[in-house]
């Protein structure tokens, strides 16, 4: 299909100017992993336990920061050094929707303070571009990157059709800023534009979780979707095996479904 999905990650660096996404795409060919870990865990020691288990294995850590019931700076100050040791960047799932000008202060300001932490935030394209410029205003001078919810893995989810393509022609608009996609595929074929797309509602042994959750297969969202990266949460951190076990099988999943796909 796509073009951009037949080359390497290393060689898709050159398609962007955003450091966050040259730094992201350079550090998943060095650690040949497309695995996200999504650690939607509520203490800060079982997040860090985790974390520095897994870390090894993976490109990026997604992070839901206000789930957290022990949050302080110290929490942050302790994710560095697991990120510094085990060479991940971080994504912070906020899923901003509000106006250019609220957004600006809930990225930079408040306990949080994401935009200092978090290398990569997502936002819904629901508010029109102001999001993505209030967001950028902060998040540029930084070296951060942006991705859109385009779809969501949610079952019933209305991010579907022309509010799919809007969110395509949205992004288009700030290249320098939006890096990509939270999608379940790639929505953009042309090999002259390159967007990262990263893809929850991934698991191994299960289908759904009664909570409208649906999942697939790393090798369905990889090879069939030509997706770039996996987001797995409960499939490694729930399972009744050891964490780095379930790590090692997705990453592995992901990386066998990414070679296939550039040998196709
Ligand atoms: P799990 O693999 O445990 O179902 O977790 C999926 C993660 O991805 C959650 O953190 C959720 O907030 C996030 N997510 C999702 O499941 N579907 C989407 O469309 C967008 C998401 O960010």
């Amino acid at each position: 299909m796509a073009f951009n999905s037949k080359k390497t990650y290393g060689e898709r660096i050159e398609n962007f100017t955003n450091i966050a996404a040259r730094e992201l795409l350079t550090l998943m060919e060095r650690k040949k992993t497309n695995l996200s870990l999504a650690l939607d865990v509520n203490t800060k020691r079982e997040f860090l336990e985790i974390a520095d288990k897994v870390g090894p294995y993976i490109c990026l850590l997604k992070t839901h920061i206000d789930i957290l019931v022990d949050f302080d700076q110290d929490f942050i100050e302790q994710l560095k050094k697991l990120q510094n040791k085990h060479d991940f960047m971080i994504f912070e799932d906020r899923k901003f929707a509000d106006i250019g000008n609220t957004v600006k202060h809930q990225y930079s300001k408040g306990i949080y303070k994401i935009a200092e932490w978090a290398n990569i935030t997502n936002a819904h394209p629901l508010p029109g571009d102001g999001i993505v410029s209030g967001l950028k205003e902060v998040g540029l001078p930084l070296g951060r990157g942006l991705l859109l919810l385009a779809e969501m893995s949610s079952k019933g989810s209305l991010a579907t059709g022309a509010y799919t393509e809007a969110a395509v022609e949205m992004a288009r608009r700030h290249r320098d800023f939006v890096i990509g996609f939270i999608a379940g595929r790639k929505l953009v074929s042309n090999e002259n534009e390159d967007f990262i797309v990263m893809s929850p509602g991934v698991g191994l042994d299960s289908s759904k979780d009664g909570l409208g959750q649906q999942y697939r297969t790393p090798r369905n969202v990889i090879l069939e979707s030509n997706s770039d990266i996996i987001i797995v949460g409960r499939g490694i951190y729930e399972s009744d095996k050891d964490v780095i076990e379930e790590a090692l099988r997705y990453k592995n999943a992901g990386w066998n479904a990414y070679l296939e796909r550039l040998m196709n």
